[in-house]
């Protein structure tokens, strides 16, 4: 099953909206696999987004980060990335679907909320950078033959 690194960014979290992210993803099917409340440290900040080291908004992005606590999840299901990345919206607010969250409750593209992993593969790497692998709980819900084909 395809699994997916979820966050909830330091906005969501001081705006009350962890429990609206876990919602909608909940709602839309998806089945949680490991969670934890976590203050990110420079290291994991400057690791996690090292991809973009050297951008123009990289310093203000490990700021944010870094500012306050997130909520780290891992998510699983049939197409987990693509799934979270569509629940989410594009990482420009203003450029998200309607519904989306980042549509719902976002404006600017630095202070979009959540994060998603952006394929199957750095869904795995990014799972393997926050968690550790007994942290992930391997589970079956009552209802996965009617929301897994
Ligand atoms: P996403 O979070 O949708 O995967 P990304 O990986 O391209 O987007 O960028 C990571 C984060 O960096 C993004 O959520 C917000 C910030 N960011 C990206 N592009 C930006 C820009 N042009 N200006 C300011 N912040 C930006
Ligand atoms: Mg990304």
């Amino acid at each position: 099953m395809e699994h997916t690194l979820v966050l909830v960014k330091p906005d969501g979290v001081q705006r009350g909206l962890i429990g609206e992210v876990i919602s909608r993803l909940e709602r839309r099917g998806l089945r949680l696999v490991a969670a934890k409340f976590l203050n990110v440290s420079q290291e994991l900040a400057e690791t996690h987004y090292a991809i973009h080291k050297g951008k123009p908004f990289y310093d203000g992005l490990i700021r944010y980060i870094t500012s306050a606590p997130v909520m780290a999840m891992v998510w699983e299901g049939p197409n987990a990335v693509a799934a979270v990345r569509q629940t989410m919206g594009s990482t420009r607010p203003t450029e998200a679907a309607p519904g989306s969250l980042r549509h719902d409750y976002a404006l600017e593209v630095g202070r979009n909320l959540t994060h998603g992993s952006d394929s199957p593969e750095n869904g795995v790497k990014e799972v393997e950078l926050w968690f550790h692998p007994d942290e992930l709980v391997s589970w079956e819900r009552s209802v996965d033959p009617w929301i897994f084909e």
